[in-house]
């Protein structure tokens, strides 16, 4: 497999070359510019639905197996107004299931990352945010470095990979538009949500708000300062996703949480 060989030109073409899963693309210069502009550039089409149904089905069976094996309702687990419970999110899924290793190291979401960041990818964090029907919760306005404490800022990138189709209704992802050029924001504990960090609502500039809607399958890319967030899911179907972090070898994280994933992309046998 091309990307498997040494530095930054692993493949032929920006088109892209051929594996044993699919077709591998770097991002196009318009992508890239894109990114550097906005902050976060949307990549249709990565993965096939099959694929992405397959970890959404593992993805549901494990997040429920975790809720009925809960004594009392955690930040893992949405409420709904009649006290239903629903899956809300699994932390580190690389760590529990192969198929989600598999998944977070596919070789076509390590070249899209690698055309950011320019080096071989590191996964810092992964997490699947099942933002379920009906009352999947919002995500407030964050940036990512506030949970990091990594830098510098540039050679951090999140990937979030679309398992349903995300659009405004259930909650795809909505940016502030070129805040990744501004400051890292002082973020607080959200008041009832301690484990959501967000900035004063007057150092956010809405009227720069985009959504990001993607299909199933698709891939964002956003920088670890622009600012995002998700809104409540109150449609009938999941919005489920699989974001993963990562930095590269020129980063440097303080925050000693973080050591557990800080696999390279080319060692994941590693992780045991
Ligand atoms: O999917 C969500 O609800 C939040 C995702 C997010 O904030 C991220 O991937 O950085
Ligand atoms: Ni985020």
């Amino acid at each position: 497999m091309c990307w498997m060989s040494s530095g930054r030109s692993r493949c032929p073409t920006v088109a892209g070359c051929s594996s044993s899963t699919g077709i591998i693309r770097m991002l196009t210069n318009t992508q890239l510019d894109h990114f550097h502009e906005h902050g976060w550039v949307a990549v249709e089409d990565v993965f096939e639905p099959d694929e992405v149904n397959r970890i959404a089905e593992l993805a549901t069976d494990v997040s429920f197996a975790d809720l009925y094996s809960l004594d009392t309702p955690t930040y893992t687990i949405d409420v709904g107004p009649d006290r239903q419970m629903a899956p809300r999110k699994i932390e580190m899924p690389s760590t529990r299931h192969a198929a989600f290793r598999a998944f977070v190291f596919d070789p076509r979401l390590i070249e899209l990352v690698q055309s950011i960041l320019g080096r071989p990818p590191i996964l810092i964090r992964d997490q699947l945010f099942m933002k379920p029907p009906r009352f999947g919760s919002e995500k407030p306005f964050h940036q990512d470095l506030a949970h990091f404490h990594c830098e510098p800022a540039d050679k951090i990138v999140a990937a979030w990979v679309a398992l349903d189709d995300a659009y405004v209704g259930n909650g795809c992802l909505r940016y502030i538009d070129g805040s990744h050029r501004g400051a890292l924001l002082a973020h607080s504990p959200v008041p009832g949500a301690s484990y959501d960090l967000q900035p004063g609502a007057e150092t956010i500039d809405r009227s720069r708000e985009r959504a990001a809607p993607v299909r199933r399958g698709g891939v964002v890319l956003h920088h670890s300062k622009v600012l995002h967030m998700t809104g409540r899911n109150e449609t009938e179907v999941w919005r489920r996703a699989y974001s993963c972090h990562w930095v590269t070898d020129e980063a440097v994280c303080f925050d000693r949480t973080f050591d557990i994933m800080y696999v390279p992309a080319s060692s994941e046998e590693s992780l045991s």
